[in-house]
């Protein structure tokens, strides 16, 4: 092989491994966005279509003011494509839940959704 196909060929492994390791992207979380619920969640989960650096990434919970309420990110704990916190009881009112992960293609990416606790 010469070098210049030896090159060839490390671009093309490259290209496919970049392709099967696309960025996160949410696709489903309890509460769901715009979920309204009876009593206050004890856990926040969010899936995701891949795993995620879960040491790296973040939830942050906001009541109706902006002001945010702790939620304890379970880094060790469940299955590689899902990231979850747990959070102290909820007064009612409406929440805004504002995630922050690592892909493991090295994106971050973020997003935010929202819940009502009403009981
Ligand atoms: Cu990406």
């Amino acid at each position: 092989m010469t070098a210049r196909w030896a090159i060839l060929a490390g671009a093309l492994v490259l290209a496919v491994a970049g392709s099967a390791r696309a960025h996160s992207l949410l696709l489903e979380s309890a509460p769901g966005a715009g979920a309204v619920l009876a009593a206050s969640p004890r856990e926040l989960s969010l899936r995701f279509n891949n795993r995620i650096e879960k040491k790296l990434s973040t939830i942050r919970l906001r009541d109706e003011h902006g002001a945010a309420r702790a939620v304890t990110v379970l880094v060790a704990d469940g299955p590689v494509d899902w990231l979850k916190g747990t959070v102290d009881a909820l007064p009612a009112g409406a929440w805004r839940v504002e995630w922050r992960v690592l892909s493991t293609d090295g994106h971050v990416v973020s997003g935010s959704f929202s819940f009502r606790v009403a009981p």
